[in-house]
């Protein structure tokens, strides 16, 4: 099957520079995806946009070229609930990838044990209405209650103004809960203003949720323009991210979010991602904490 990807579709950065940031042995990029290929794993019939290909061997060449030892493989949204291409890149990658899965309610216990033997660790809840439609609260309870028994943990995924609304859900959940990119801050926003720190209030009383400080290109306002020749890029959000590395350094962990869905303005050039980390774990013991220990925790802890 052939796909047209969605109009002004940015395709990921073919030639990524090499960073100049050396990872520490044993770093795990710990959100990204893969998409497809289409025409071996059809994209989900209720997807709110159609990519281009991002396959396991492209994502395995760039976890090589940038220097991280393993990948953490997050279902993405085009590919509903359908878990068949990111199955299949944990399972050629030699025990070097782990998965985040979407599941339904009505999944089986055999596909749950299925999932888990390829090396799933955890369900994503997504909250970005652009992205997918509504999922009452009490199936997603149901199937937290069933994958806390195998272990796993649940991301979620929301904009910062839904958390107010959320916080009850949230906070009620009986796993380990891993936040996608600080909750979506507004960085136009005050770090010590009231949407920041309601997040930050989340991780300060609830020991079980953590947060990806991912996606400056995502987030910022300001852009990549300090790209061009510049020491790093995305200064904007360099104080959020910062912060949560510096607070609660044993729960949070950092990913390239490669192929970069949804971006509409600019592709980042990975190799310049992995040189924003610095900035925002500015330790050999931050770094090592964001980039080894905590996802190597989370996921291979078996
Ligand atoms: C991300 C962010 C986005 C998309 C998805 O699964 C997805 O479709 O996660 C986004 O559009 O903000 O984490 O990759």
């Amino acid at each position: 099957m052939t796909f047209e990807k969605t109009p002004g579709w940015l395709d990921w950065f073919a030639n990524p520079s090499k960073p100049r940031f050396h990872l520490p042995s044993g770093a795990v990029d710990a959100h990204c995806h893969v998409f497809g290929p289409g025409h071996q794993f059809p994209f989900a019939s209720e997807r709110k946009y159609t990519p281009c290909d991002a396959s396991k061997e492209q994502l395995f060449a760039l976890r090589d070229h940038l220097g991280f030892d393993k990948n953490v493989i997050v279902q993405a949204t085009c590919h509903g609930a359908d878990n068949s291409a990111l199955v299949d890149a944990l399972m050629h990658s030699q025990g070097k990838a782990r998965g985040v899965a979407t599941v339904k309610r009505a999944v089986s216990d055999a596909e749950l044990e299925r999932l888990h033997l390829a090396g799933v660790r955890g369900v994503r809840f997504n909250f970005v209405k652009r992205l997918v439609d509504f999922t009452p609260k009490e199936e997603l309870l149901e199937i937290a209650h069933r994958i806390k028994a195998l272990n796993w943990h649940i991301v979620i995924y929301f904009e910062a103004v839904d958390l107010p609304e959320l916080w009850d859900f949230f906070t009620a959940l009986p796993t380990k809960v891993v936040v996608d990119h600080m909750g979506r801050p507004d960085v136009g926003l005050p770090i010590d203003g009231p949407q920041f720190q309601l997040f930050v209030k989340m991780m300060r009383e609830h020991e079980n949720i953590w947060s990806k400080v991912t996606c400056p290109e995502r987030l910022s306002i300001n852009g990549p323009k300090a790209l061009q020749g510049e020491q790093h890029a995305y200064t904007d959000v360099i104080p959020f991210a910062k912060y949560l590395v510096d607070h609660f350094s044993d729960r949070v962990l950092w990913g390239t979010d490669w192929p970069h869905p949804n971006l509409k303005d600019h592709m980042p050039d990975d190799g310049l991602l992995v040189d924003w980390i610095p900035h925002i774990a500015t330790t050999s013991a931050l770094q090592h904490a964001l980039l080894v220990d905590n996802p190597t925790r989370l996921y291979w802890s078996d």
